[in-house]
């Protein structure tokens, strides 16, 4: 499948810093044949850079599979002092994300594609990502993700922008970039021919609901540790029962809320 994609051209659509220290954004018109395109609105696009220049999630853009763009907030900043956050009506510590530049810079990415887009803000205080989430993002077509300020998105941004809004679990990040990361790390992997072995992701801790089975590899004894001598036996039938059986206990041992979890369902 991979062999019939377009040639390796720069798909990497990670903007250059300009001699203002701020990102171009360039017009991008998307490319009909990627799977997915994801834009990251951002204060900070340097903190993807690398994270996007490594790995799977640079094979996937290196191919043409996806196509992610980042888009500096402040860019769209309208004083002198390229201002995009101001303190809170009603009092209270910390800023808040001005709306206008937030909206101005959403409208502006929007029109980059002919997709909509799923809008997503990453807020401490939206619904907690998990595997079921990342496999239902990793249906559409187009992600434009929202990083914040931890102390929050002026209200009419969430309304005005009808997005979502996810957190990747219950602890205070600066801000979303990292958890914008995560969920693009998390997605991309399940999108068809994004793992060299298509059959990596369906094994994952978390698809079946349950934590994975113990590994091993070469060589057989370690440090006078042996490999289970059923992994050596051949007998498939056998060794798929046996990693069933671990993949229960290791998650009744360790992660008995997953199993708790399943049971509600
Ligand atoms: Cl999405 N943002 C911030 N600032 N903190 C978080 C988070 C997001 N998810 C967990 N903690």
């Amino acid at each position: 499948m991979r062999k019939n994609r377009k040639s390796r051209k720069n798909r990497a659509h990670i903007q250059p810093p300009n001699l203002l220290g701020g990102y171009k954004h360039v017009i991008m018109q998307t490319n009909s044949d990627v799977i997915m395109r994801i834009d990251i609105l951002t204060l900070f696009p340097q903190v993807f850079e690398s994270p996007l220049s490594c790995s799977i999630l640079k094979r996937a853009q290196d191919e043409g599979l996806i196509e992610i763009v980042l888009t500096d907030i402040r860019d769209f900043a309208t004083d002198n002092y390229r201002k995009v956050d101001d303190k809170p009506y009603g009092g209270g510590p910390g800023m808040v994300m001005m709306p206008g530049p937030v909206f101005d810079c959403a409208e502006h990415v929007r029109k980059l594609s002919p997709d909509k887009g799923r809008v997503i803000l990453l807020t401490p205080q939206g619904q907690k990502f998990n595997q079921a989430k990342a496999i239902e993002l990793s249906a559409e077509k187009r992600l434009i993700l929202i990083a914040g300020k931890y102390e929050g998105f002026d209200e009419r941004i969430r309304i005005g922008l009808d997005a979502e809004q996810i957190s990747i679990g219950d602890y205070v990040l600066n801000g979303g970039e990292l958890a914008a990361m995560v969920i693009i790390d998390a997605v991309v992997r399940l999108l068809p021919g994004a793992l060299g072995d298509e059959d990596s992701a369906k094994d994952d801790s978390f698809s079946a609901g349950l934590l994975e089975y113990p590994q091993y590899t070469r060589p057989e004894v370690f440090r006078g540790m042996k490999v289970p001598e059923i992994l050596l036996s051949g007998d498939h039938a056998k060794i798929a029962e046996w990693r069933k059986q671990q993949a229960l206990e290791r998650t009744k041992k360790w992660r008995p809320d997953l199993l708790k979890d399943n049971n509600k369902k």
